[in-house]
């Protein structure tokens, strides 16, 4: 029989053997977080509390410019480790810890990227998948070509208008060096579009038209190198003194003078409505490898009638030139764009 004191002596000899055994006993170990562990990242970051949102201004070698939203202040920041693989880029609403203070030397943390409203993208050209984003949470898009030096790209605007809408983002279109030319020519290819066209010259620059544009909203400068993106950055916000280059006489091109994308304040004189100008480097071209075939259409309402013609058509039998012959005149080079996009989407879809 076993009576209870014999009980108590079995546990006690028990105990003694598992702490005999405990350091043999691996169910103590701690181990590292499972990295391919299928539970969702966000779960195992640590809550920041004391996090403060803020507005990404520029992006440069792996620092961020930050605008505090709260304070105002202008901060640099790193990114945290678990945020190595996310794309960050100019007019990001993202979650900053650490020294927020913006003192000279001081570098605050971005620990979460908001959710963003909308996704300027581009690609190196149209057959190109591989894309890369413009800048984020932008809603307007304000796209710039010169009346002259160098000469205006239809094509291109037609491209910036896809590209807006199909993000869903407005696009305003801005002729600049209109002391040099005219912006005829841009206004009668968007004559049937809904698209507003805005004027400028060094003697008149837009910036008043522009910064109505971005007033309670954020709008994006896009173009070739040298149309004078960062000069009208520089009218609506002299503060920001953004460097400018000039214009090769012989080629027509710019010299890429901003590197960068910068998102500016802007400010209405009289009240207390604010906004937010990004400026971005030229591009050669507007890629739209990331566009599908059915969003092109939507860009060309000033074509409707030519979709169902175009649609039944075997696009190896597009003949643009018949098919401008059933629009105005100065709506011919819009239908050459309809058709060369929609090619190069179909070649795209081939790969
Ligand atoms: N005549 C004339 N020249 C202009 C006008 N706007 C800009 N320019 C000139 O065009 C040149 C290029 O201007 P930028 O503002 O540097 O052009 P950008 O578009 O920012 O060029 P990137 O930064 O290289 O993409 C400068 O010499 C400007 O002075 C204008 O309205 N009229
Ligand atoms: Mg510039």
């Amino acid at each position: 029989m076993i009576s209870p004191a014999d009980d108590e002596r079995d546990a006690a000899s028990l105990r003694t053997r598992a702490s005999d055994w405990e350091d043999w006993d691996e169910s103590a170990v701690r181990t590292r977080p499972n990295p391919k562990a299928n539970r969702p990242r966000s779960k195992r970051r640590p809550a920041h509390d004391d996090a403060q949102e803020a507005l990404v201004t520029a992006v440069d070698r792996g620092r961020y410019q930050l605008h505090v939203l709260g304070s105002g202040a202008a901060v640099t920041a790193a990114r945290a480790r678990e945020l190595r693989r996310t794309q960050i880029v100019t007019g990001d609403r993202v979650s900053a810890v650490g020294d927020l203070s913006g003192a000279e030397g001081s570098l605050a943390r971005i620990v979460s990227v908001l959710p963003r409203t909308t996704v300027l993208r581009r690609s190196a050209d149209d057959t190109d998948t591989f894309e890369r984003i413009v800048v984020a949470n932008a809603d307007r898009l304000l796209i710039v070509v010169a009346a002259a030096e160098p000469e205006p790209s239809l094509g291109f605007i037609d491209r910036c208008i896809v590209a807006a809408l199909d993000a869903g983002i407005e696009p305003v279109v801005v002729v600049t060096k209109t002391d040099l030319a005219s912006s005829q020519l841009v206004r009668d290819h968007l004559s049937a579009l809904e698209v507003r066209v805005i004027d400028s010259s060094l003697a008149h620059p837009a910036a008043e038209a522009v910064r109505e544009v971005t007033l309670d909203h954020v709008a994006v400068l896009v173009g070739h190198s040298g149309v004078g993106k960062s000069t009208l950055l520089n009218a609506v916000a002299p503060e920001a003194g953004r460097a400018t280059g000039h214009v090769n006489a012989v080629t027509g091109r710019g010299r890429h003078t901003s590197s960068s994308a910068l998102a500016i304040a802007v400010h209405a004189a009289a009240n207390d409505r604010t906004g937010w100008l990004i400026d971005t480097p030229g591009v050669r071209s507007f890629g739209l490898g990331h566009v599908q075939a059915d969003h092109i259409f939507t860009a060309f309402p000033d074509l409707v009638e030519l979709v169902p013609l175009v649609e039944r058509t075997p696009l190896a039998e597009l003949d643009a030139d018949a098919l401008a012959q059933r629009v105005a005149p100065e709506l011919h080079a819009r239908v050459a764009s309809l058709v060369r996009m929609l090619r190069n989407a179909a070649q795209r879809a081939q790969y």
